[in-house]
């Protein structure tokens, strides 16, 4: 199987879940294929439909958490058969799902594996870590956000240096350019960001959606318009049982209990 999906149990109080999914094609160090990223979007999916799943974390291997698209797959393609599907335009729809996803890096985290796990909400990493967009060593670029979402998250100039170069960048680099949230050790990186999953599975669904969707509109709005979206997300929590329970719980000082 191209990946593996476990569902575990965020608490012992309630129903709530969270999952996680591991890439698995080891032995290409997790190159996306059309079959992997079809199982992976189709599991995507369906975890998002289910309202007990609060938080979904992707990670890969040890080695790599994905080596980039799968070169041996795309060699041969002609400029019309890329048009003629869209190439990749498919595989940015991991970013329109309702639930919150953490990418759990580490090792090779390249190319179409850099991509996609900027296409997630959060990226944590271990200290194994190696950020790239090598594309340009194989005489093309990244074709699913190498030179739009990094840029907007780490500035032009690394940016630039990345997409030129093909270097890679390190743990301690990727935390200080801001495209990781957290650096963990490699022995605990899955279990910490198991760890996030939970703490988020604890939270409102609706204001976990809310939040979701508001800091991941401030990649394409303006400012002003992204405010007001804020602000009207803001307004309708104020219909929501969490937002009643939440406030009430603070003021008789009390942990909240979200439904
Ligand atoms: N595609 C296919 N196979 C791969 C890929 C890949 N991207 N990366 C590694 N492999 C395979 C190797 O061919 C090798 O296979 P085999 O054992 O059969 O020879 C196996 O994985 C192990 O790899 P290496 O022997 O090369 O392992 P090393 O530890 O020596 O090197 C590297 C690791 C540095 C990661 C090296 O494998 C490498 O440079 N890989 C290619 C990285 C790359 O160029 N990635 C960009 C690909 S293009 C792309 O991603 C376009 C994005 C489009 C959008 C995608 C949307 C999400």
């Amino acid at each position: 199987s191209n990946i593996l999906v476990d569902v575990q149990k965020a608490n012992d109080k309630d129903n709530t879940s969270i999952a996680l999914i591991t890439l698995n094609r080891p032995k290409a160090l997790n190159a996306l294929n059309d079959a992997l990223f079809g199982d992976l979007l189709h599991a995507t999916q369906l975890l998002d439909k289910d309202k007990d799943v609060r938080c979904i974390v992707l990670t890969g291997s040890t080695k790599a958490f994905a080596a980039g698209a799968d070169i041996s797959e795309m060699k041969d393609k002609t400029y019309e058969e890329c048009m003629a599907v869209d190439m990749f335009a498919e595989w940015q729809q991991i970013s329109k799902l309702k639930t919150p996803i953490v990418a759990a890096v580490a090792g090779f985290c390249l190319g179409g594996g850099c991509e996609l796990a900027m296409m997630c909400d959060m990226i944590v990493c271990s200290k194994s870590a190696k950020f790239g967009q090598p594309e340009i060593n194989l005489g093309v670029i990244a074709g699913a956000g190498g030179t739009q979402r990094l840029t907007k998250r780490i500035g032009k100039a690394k940016s630039m240096y990345m997409n030129l170069t093909g270097e890679f960048i390190n743990a301690e680099e990727a935390f200080v350019s801001g495209l990781v949230a957290k650096v963990f050790d490699n022995e605990t990186l899955v279990e910490e960001a198991l760890k996030i999953a939970k703490n988020i599975a604890a939270k409102g669904a609706l204001s976990v959606q809310a939040a979701k969707e508001a800091v991941n509109a401030a990649e394409d709005l303006p400012l002003q318009e992204g405010l007001r979206l804020e602000r009207r997300l803001f307004h309708a929590l104020f219909a929501t049982d969490d937002q009643k329970e939440g406030m009430a719980a603070f003021l008789e000082k009390r942990p909240a209990s979200f439904k």
